[in-house]
């Protein structure tokens, strides 16, 4: 059981809550630690097949919590030790990780968001890189991921001035991908996780891996690389279920494997 996060999977969706709403749940060693063993978990678990994360209350994250900084902590440290095990989780994760943003997401909460596959906004979410404004420099992978969604210009402005960003102004820069009206919040964004958690999800963990090597590798490595990962995805079920299923010209029922 956890003390900071709630864990539940429904129907092959493992939903992840922030849950510390009294204080917009910012993040504790123990929430780092609490996140990245719930990932671990889904990433072994046969019958998640998505994973989405979100906030309990009125915002998704609002960072680390500043009530628990004073002078004998060594920042550095805190970011080897809990953030960062936290965000390679989310990127050695083989399932598509989808951040249902509820409100605001600020300092590491925005990383936490932008490490995702996925960024669904409510028309109340807002996403600010707040750590200018206390004399810090983004961190938790945050320029790495917003420099590549938003590019360099963007990304500067948005770390040097700190200013929030809407969940309109979001989905038309491209740090989000869909907006979603609050009315129909719970809904569609159980309709999207189960719509992402019913498509050939080992053809997923190999597509998010053949992008991390597309960043790192020469042409000539990573069409070997993506040979490779054909070659994994074509001895799938899923693969002959969908194109069984394209021949018959009926709906392709996909089971992750
Ligand atoms: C909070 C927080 C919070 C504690 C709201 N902590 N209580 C990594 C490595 C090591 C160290 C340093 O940091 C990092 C990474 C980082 O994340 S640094 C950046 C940390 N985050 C921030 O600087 C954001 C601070 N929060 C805000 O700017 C505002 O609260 C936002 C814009 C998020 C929301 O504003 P409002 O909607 O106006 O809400 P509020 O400010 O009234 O907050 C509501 C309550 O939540 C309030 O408590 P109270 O007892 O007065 O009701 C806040 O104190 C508490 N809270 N964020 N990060």
């Amino acid at each position: 059981m956890y003390d900071t996060i709630r864990y539940e999977v429904i129907e092959g969706v493992a939903w992840l809550y922030l849950n510390r709403p009294e204080k917009l749940n910012a993040f504790t060693a123990l929430m780092n630690k609490e996140i990245a063993n719930a990932l671990k978990i889904s990433n072994s678990d046969d019958e998640v097949r998505c994973i989405v994360i979100t906030g309990e209350g009125r915002a998704f994250c609002s960072g680390q919590d500043l009530s628990e900084v004073d002078e004998t902590m060594d920042f550095g440290q805190v970011l080897r030790d809990h953030y960062g095990p936290m965000i390679k989780q989310i990127r050695q994760c083989e399932k598509p990780i989808i951040a249902a943003v509820n409100g605001v997401a600020a300092g590491a909460g925005f990383s936490l968001a932008l490490a995702c596959d996925f960024r669904l906004v409510s028309e109340k979410a807002s996403f600010l890189n707040a750590f200018v404004h206390v004399g810090l420099i983004p961190d938790s992978g945050n320029l790495f991921y917003l420099s590549k969604l938003v590019g360099h210009a963007k990304s500067l402005e948005l770390s040097i001035l700190g200013e929030k960003v809407t969940a309109v102004k979001a989905v038309e820069i491209g740090l989000a991908n869909r907006l979603i009206s609050i009315n129909a919040w719970n809904e569609e964004v159980t309709a999207f996780a189960n719509r992402v958690a019913g498509l050939p999800t080992r053809a997923i963990g190999l597509i998010k891996q053949a992008m991390h090597a597309a960043e790192n590798l020469s042409f000539e490595d990573y069409l070997e690389f993506e040979a490779g990962g054909q070659r994994i995805a074509s001895l799938t079920y899923d693969h002959r279920e969908g194109l069984d299923a394209f021949i018959q010209k009926r709906k392709a029922n996909y089971i992750g494997r």
